[in-house]
This record gives C-alpha cells, sequence and structure tokens, in this order.
C-alpha cells in the first residue's frame, strides 16, 4: 500500500516536530483516507511517543487485532445460514464463491440462494460460480420475490452451509432496505435464528463513502462482521482502520483478486508491513 511509504517518509522528516509538520502528516493521513477527525485523534494519540513510527503502528494493530475473527460454522445449525449484503458492485456474488470455496475447502458441504433476482445476469454469474465449485444453487429462472428464493433455500438445503447471495442495495435507499428486512423475516419464520451470520462486504477502493456504508447498513441491525473485498486493488488502507476504530465489527477476513481462492485471512502483520519496511 503506497500511503504507508508516504507514511514512512513523512515520519522520518519529524525531527523538529514544529506545528507545521504535525499538520503536513495530518494532510498525509487524511489522503490516505483515515479521516480528518480520526487523523487528527492518531495524531493526538502518537504525538508525545518518542518513536513516531512504532507508536503509530502499534495504535493501529491495537484497533483492528482483536476485530480479526474466523469464519466458524456452527454444525448443530443445518445449515448454518450466512448472507452476504452490500451496495452495488461492492463483490458480494464473488465473495459469496470466495466463501464457498474456503468452506468446501475445510470440509463443509455447502449451498448458494441466488436470492439477487432483479438481473437475470446476477443469477447466471452465481451459476456459473456454483457449477464450478459443484455446489447446489437455489435459484428462480423469473425476476421473483427474493425472498421466496431465500425460503425454499432455507426448506431445502441439506448441506452444513447456506450462502445466501443479495442484490446489491444503496445503503440509503428505504424500499431495497425493506425488501432485505423482508428476507430476513421470511428466513426466521424457517428458523428464528437464521441468518446466523450477516456479512457487509465492503469495497476497499471507495474510501470515505465505505464508512457511511458500514453506518447505514449497521442501523438495519444485522451486520455480524464485515469482509474488506478488492484489497489487492490500491486501497489506501486507512478506511478500514476508521471502521475498525468506528464500529468495532468483526473482519471476517479479505478478498485479493476475483478468483474463487482469493479469500484470506486478514493479516495485521501484512497490512502493517510496508510501514515497519
Ligand atoms: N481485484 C478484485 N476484484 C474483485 C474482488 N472482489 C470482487 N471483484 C470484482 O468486482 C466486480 C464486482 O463484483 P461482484 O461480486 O459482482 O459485486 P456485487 O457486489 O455482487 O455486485 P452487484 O451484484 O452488482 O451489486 C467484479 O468484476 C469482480 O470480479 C477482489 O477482491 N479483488
Ligand atoms: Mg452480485
Amino acid at each position: 500500500m503506497l500511503f504507508f511509504k508516504k507514511l514512512r517518509s513523512a515520519i522520518s522528516q519529524f525531527i523538529g516536530r514544529d506545528t507545521h509538520k504535525w499538520d503536513e502528516l495530518e494532510d498525509i493521513l487524511i489522503e490516505a483516507d483515515f479521516g480528518a477527525e480520526f487523523a487528527s485523534k492518531m495524531i493526538n494519540r502518537i504525538k508525545y511517543e518518542k518513536d513516531l513510527l512504532t507508536a503509530l503502528t502499534s495504535v493501529l494493530r491495537n484497533i483492528l487485532t482483536p476485530l480479526i475473527t474466523d469464519i466458524s460454522v456452527d454444525t448443530t445449525k443445518k445449515p448454518y445460514i450466512l448472507t452476504l449484503i452490500g451496495v452495488n458492485g461492492g463483490g458480494k456474488t464473488t465473495t459469496v464463491a470466495k466463501l464457498a470455496f474456503f468452506l468446501k475447502s475445510s470440509g463443509f458441504s455447502v449451498d448458494i440462494a441466488a436470492c439477487d433476482t432483479f438481473r437475470a445476469a446476477a443469477t447466471e454469474q452465481l451459476s456459473a460460480f456454483a457449477e464450478r465449485l459443484n455446489c447446489n444453487i437455489f435459484k428462480s429462472n423469473s425476476p421473483r420475490d427474493p425472498a421466496s428464493v431465500a425460503f425454499e433455500a432455507l426448506q431445502s438445503s441439506k448441506s452444513d452451509v447456506l450462502i445466501v447471495d443479495t442484490a446489491g442495495r444503496l445503503q440509503n435507499n428505504v424500499n431495497l432496505m425493506n425488501e432485505l428486512a423482508k428476507i430476513y423475516r421470511v428466513m426466521k419464520k424457517i428458523d428464528e435464528s437464521a441468518p446466523h451470520l450477516t456479512i457487509l462486504v465492503i469495497d476497499a477502493t471507495v474510501g470515505q463513502n465505505a464508512v457511511d456504508q458500514v453506518r447505514e447498513f449497521t442501523k438495519f441491525g444485522q451486520v455480524s462482521g464485515i469482509i474488506v473485498s478488492k484489497m489487492d486493488g490500491g486501497a489506501k488502507g486507512g478506511t478500514i482502520v476508521r471502521i475498525a476504530d468506528e464500529f468495532k465489527l468483526p473482519i471476517f477476513g479479505v478478498g485479493v483478486g476475483e478468483s474463487v481462492e482469493s479469500f484470506e485471512r486478514f493479516s495485521v502483520n501484512k497490512f502493517l508491513k510496508d510501514l515497519m519496511e
């Protein structure tokens, strides 16, 4: 991540520590998507430390580390239901496939429910993944109420895990958020505890808007944690730390490419490595 190099060079020039330089550092943090408020909070936290770079790294590490969480499938709940939500194009469908691959590789049987019923292309995209991964897919061949696909999938799935894809929705679109609530109500008719995990997929490259997305989706009230997609795509990184600091949501993993294999645990060390190099 490029911003770290910039950050490192800015910090190494910090000899005089005059006010002007603090402003400069604040600007660099803001540019790296940390946001003004968080940048100034961080500077206040490291200001009086002797080794700024170590202090900053340690602040970031302490924010991120407690949130790194593995997806643990509860096999007493069969299927264990994961629902992926998020804005358009964030990486939900690809992440469904990545999780299916990941969980299958861990020995679980996985079914998929295609609850993005608006676009035929969405179901096709997921069907192609399901075929490659050899997973059962529940879908509808005509545009239909996504809640009915969810209902059928829950009724019929015999696998350990059911991963539910949903349509992209802007966090401020009330109708679409109501539709999501309906999918949840319908699932709960079959299993009161469903869905067992609701994962918000956040595109690492969108900057400040990602913070707003998390704020609005958490108002929906069901978010168990996040997966950060497109970490390979030139993300500046600050957004992730901000989201972690503000919402303290578990981070279930990251997407590092378009292939089904490119899901991994969030590595705080890797994230911070460039800073320390
Ligand atoms: N480089 C990279 N591209 C990704 C990653 N995850 C998803 N993409 C790409 O981002 C684009 C959108 O991904 P989708 O999975 O279709 O996103 P979505 O949230 O399902 O989109 P909608 O269904 O339209 O809301 C596709 O071209 C994906 O291949 C990732 O981790 N890295
Ligand atoms: Mg999709």
